[in-house]
């Protein structure tokens, strides 16, 4: 019997990734939420710093293993779960251009818009809350810039071709991201249209930052 334990947050984009990949697996997962706002943040707590040296959501543990970082954690269930759907196809030269893709959010996006990013720029830096604005709108605009051009060559239903891959399970929660922080996402044709149809699908639906346990009523959809 699998023993899954997934330390997350209701709004965290890198959680939601996780939450899909799971839900696509079907493998089910006790929820541990992780007020990311709360009393500084309980990601800053010693005691979920034991489990997670940085303090970010989401951490995994299975079966007492535990690990962070939701790109490493996606590929760890594609491998020890091999009998569940596969999250990249065979083809060496597809699997790594959805790296690629994948690489592109988590690094050259999200961290830019990251909460410890933005805190940091305005307790350090004292940079104005408009100007926070502008830079995390900058760098998701180039982000999904990039994303949208891969897409052209690649897109189909999903990201890459008709099957969902892992580049699904980052953009979506990206754009959602997106849409929060004021970036009109439908300039990104490509990306857009799939972000229609994946929130269609049950793995993103019931993985959505406003279904989930910790979700706030305010925020809450059926
Ligand atoms: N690269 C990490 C980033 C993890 C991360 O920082 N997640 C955000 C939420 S989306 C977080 O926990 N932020 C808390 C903070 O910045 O203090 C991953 O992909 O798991």
């Amino acid at each position: 019997m699998e023993n899954l334990i997934l330390y997350n947050y209701f709004r965290s984009s890198t959680s939601f990734r996780v939450r899909i990949a799971l839900n696509l697996k079907q493998l089910k997962f006790e929820y541990r939420p992780v007020h990311l706002l709360n009393n500084g943040g309980e990601q800053n707590q010693t005691t979920y710093r034991q489990i997670n040296p940085l303090g970010g959501v989401p951490t995994l543990v299975h079966n007492g293993f535990t690990l962070a970082q939701s790109s490493v954690i996606i590929d760890y269930l594609d491998e020890a779960f091999p009998h569940t759907v596969p999250l990249y196809p065979k083809d060496i030269n597809k699997k790594f251009l959805i790296k690629q893709f994948c690489q592109i959010i988590n690094a050259d996006t999200h961290a830019y818009g990251n909460l410890k990013t933005l805190k940091y720029l305005e307790a350090q830096l004292k940079i104005s809350e408009e100007d926070r604005k502008t830079w995390t709108q900058h760098w998701i605009q180039s982000g999904l810039s990039a994303c949208e051009k891969m897409l052209v060559n690649t897109a189909g239903l999903f990201c890459f071709g008709n099957e969902i891959t892992a580049a699904d399970l980052f953009l979506i929660p990206q754009m959602v991201t997106a849409e929060r922080f004021g970036v009109d996402i439908t300039t990104f044709p490509k990306a857009y249209q799939i972000y229609q149809h994946c929130l269609k699908q049950p793995a993103f639906i019931a993985a959505h930052p406003f279904r989930q346990i910790d979700t706030p009523a305010e925020l809450r959809i059926s």
